[in-house]
């Protein structure tokens, strides 16, 4: 499969978010991707290309114009309050929580950043409408591809997105890469398009963005969200809303839980999705579901992320991965490429999915 690589992911570099009252290094640094790359050009998938230019037509039907607008000059609002303001980041730190207005825009930055933000875990940076706009091209080159009849593609890609809403950032991601990348697939004109976020972490973003529509279904598996960040969303009586309701479906587990226990959700959430009568996939691929996350309490290891290729390729559906959260920095790079290229090889095995020949 291509994989639509964004190379200017580095223009972010989050220095410092707020975590247990104090201000920590990032976790998410762009070493993730850097170790995925290389895993790329050790084992064969395919071609790593760079992504094509879109206009801004799919961002705008997935994220509010006032939201864009916000990102795309905050950086330099920031700066021009202060110039000491360029060493360093920009973090919220008020919100309009219930009864507080947010439909008046203030003239304040720090108002407008609390408006268009869930947390102070999520640096905006010099470079962080760069990198997620370049980002955002990579997902749609991603979908593309497989509108135009790939059976897969992978857009690697840093800030992540699945936290990312209509119109708010956080969980360390801006702009909604799977979102949008289901947004193109609908628009070439595949009438039913799937999510399945297997981040550890529940997909808010992706599910505020589908949940009263009936043509994209929404499914995940993540750290239940009564001890887990994003904390706010993702239980599993979710089930969309409006001509949307049965087209959302959670499967919250509990930190700590096993690659069994987990694998059985997957199982439930593909069959969800055939179901639904799916056309195409988008997977939000996070890799925080691995043991060895210091962020996360799933116990996934790296052997675990061939069987979940498999599986996935055992759908049998045209497949565009997105890359999204994991923080495990040293073992991304084997985990992800371990779940794409058991896809592709399982995909090889049994062309059209379970339903086709040789399953055993
Ligand atoms: N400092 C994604 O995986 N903070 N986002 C948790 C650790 C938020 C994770 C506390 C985690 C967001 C894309
Ligand atoms: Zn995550």
């Amino acid at each position: 499969m291509k994989t639509f690589y964004n190379a200017r992911h580095t223009l972010h570099q989050g220095k410092l978010e707020m975590f247990r009252g104090a201000l920590v290094p990032c976790f998410e640094v762009p070493s993730r991707v850097d170790h995925v790359l290389a895993e790329l050009q050790r084992r064969p998938l395919g071609p790593v290309l760079s992504p094509q230019s879109f206009d801004d037509s799919v961002l705008a039907s997935i994220h509010s114009q006032r939201y864009l607008d916000f990102l795309a000059h905050a950086w330099e609002e920031w700066v021009a309050l202060d110039a000491a303001h360029a060493a360093r980041d920009a973090l919220p730190s008020v919100w309009p929580v219930r009864t507080l207005r947010s439909d008046v825009l203030p003239r304040n930055f720090a108002a407008r950043m609390g408006l268009f933000s869930m947390d102070a875990g999520t640096p905006l940076t010099a470079g962080t409408w760069a990198a997620a706009r370049t980002g955002a091209d990579c997902a749609l080159s991603a979908a593309q591809a497989v509108a135009e009849g790939d059976k897969a593609a992978f857009a690697l890609t840093r800030p992540p997105g699945h936290h990312a809403g209509p119109d708010f950032f956080g969980g360390y991601c801006f702009l909604n890469n799977a979102a949008l990348a289901a947004q193109h697939l609908r628009r070439q004109g595949v009438e039913r398009v799937a999510v399945l976020d297997i981040d550890y972490h529940h997909g808010n973003g992706t599910q505020a963005c589908f949940y009263d529509r009936p043509d994209v279904y929404f499914t995940s598996i993540h750290g239940d969200p009564d001890t887990e960040y994003p904390f706010y969303l993702g239980y599993a009586d979710e089930l969309g809303s409006g001509a949307g309701l049965g087209a959302n479906r959670n499967f919250p587990l509990p930190r700590g839980a096993g690659f069994g226990d987990w694998r059985e959700a997957l199982r439930e959430a593909l069959q969800g999705i055939k179901t639904f009568g799916a056309q195409a996939l988008v997977v939000s691929l996070g890799l925080d579901t691995f043991a060895g996350d210091p962020i996360s309490g799933f116990q996934l290891d790296s052997s675990d992320y061939l069987q979940v290729g498999a599986d996935l390729a055992r759908a049998g559906l045209p497949t565009v991965f997105v890359f999204e959260g994991g923080y495990a920095v040293a073992e991304i790079g084997v985990n992800a490429v371990n779940v794409l290229q058991a896809f592709q090889q399982q995909a090889i095995r049994s062309p059209g999915g379970s339903a086709g020949a040789g399953t055993a």
